[in-house]
């Protein structure tokens, strides 16, 4: 079966997750040594475990904050963003879930960051989001209103960001591809199907199989560090 190609007429949808940061160190969700392994997600990633032990979240949080600085784009990070150079402009969008900021350091520019971001935190009051606040804090609090700040990121049971954006481009997409995401977060998990419902030609590269395998066309399995640069080629050089 001949793999996947990308024209310049295509509109592209990428979702990446956390497998796409995986071979820069960034620890996954669900892998054996992943996040949700030495944590419990209910007490660091939802509303309710924010009002139980805010303390205990902005530590997990300012944690992973602290490690984004030893880490860096890895091959697969740059070679999304050499698919988004080679795509006119307005042709390519990239959703991740990820909350790391390495999409950005590989140069990708037209990025939606769904579920939030590490480098930000938002006032619980007046709702500024701010990128620089006191780390050392136990509860940072914010400069304009004096109330807490909390981390800038989507937790279970609180809608994503711009999802109203990415359902726009999802019904124009003609090329969706999907790396490094197990598949099981709603609403990220349903728009490959969404994609395939509007005729889109899909993929996936993952480690490891999806749930979603009805709705993809071409599935790669492996490192995307090591497998998305060869695949450019083949989908782009066609
Ligand atoms: C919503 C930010 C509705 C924080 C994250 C009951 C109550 C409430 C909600 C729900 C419920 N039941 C279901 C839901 C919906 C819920 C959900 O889906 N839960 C799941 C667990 C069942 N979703 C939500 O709550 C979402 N919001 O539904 O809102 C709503 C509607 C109206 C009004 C208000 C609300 C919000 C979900 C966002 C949560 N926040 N992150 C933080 O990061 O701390 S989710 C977090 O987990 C990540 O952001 C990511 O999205 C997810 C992990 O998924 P992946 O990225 O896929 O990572 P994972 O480890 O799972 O998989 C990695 C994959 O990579 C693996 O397959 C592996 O094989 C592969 N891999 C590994 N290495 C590599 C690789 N692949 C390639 N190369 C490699 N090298
Ligand atoms: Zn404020």
């Amino acid at each position: 079966m001949s793999g996947l190609r990308i024209h310049p007429k295509d509109m592209m949808v990428v979702l990446t997750g956390a497998g796409v940061s995986a071979e820069s160190g960034i620890s996954t969700f669900r892998d054996a040594d992943g996040l949700w392994e030495r944590y419990d997600i209910e007490e660091v990633a939802t509303p309710a475990g924010w009002h139980k032990n805010p303390k205990l979240v902005w530590r997990f949080y300012n944690d992973r904050l602290k490690d984004l600085a030893s880490v860096n784009p890895n091959p697969a990070h740059e070679a999304l963003a050499e698919i988004e150079r080679r795509m006119p402009e307005g042709q390519f969008v990239l959703v991740t879930q990820n909350v790391d900021d390495l999409h950005e350091k590989a140069g990708s520019r037209n990025l939606i960051h769904m579920h939030g971001e590490l480098r930000k935190a938002r006032c619980e009051s007046c709702s500024q989001v701010v990128s620089e606040w006191d780390t050392d804090a136990e509860i940072p609090s914010c400069s304009s209103c004096g109330q807490r700040l909390r981390p800038h990121v989507v937790w279970f049971g609180e809608l994503p960001f711009q999802l109203q954006r990415i359902f726009m481009c999802l019904e124009q997409c003609t090329v969706f591809l999907g790396v490094g995401t197990s598949g099981f977060v709603n609403p990220a998990a349903s728009f490959v199907a969404s994609a395939k419902s509007v005729g889109a030609r899909t993929a996936f590269v993952n480690l490891e199989h999806v749930p979603q395998t009805g709705f993809i066309d071409h599935f790669y399995q492996g490192k995307a560090g090591e497998l998305l640069p060869g695949l450019l080629r083949e989908w782009l050089d066609a």
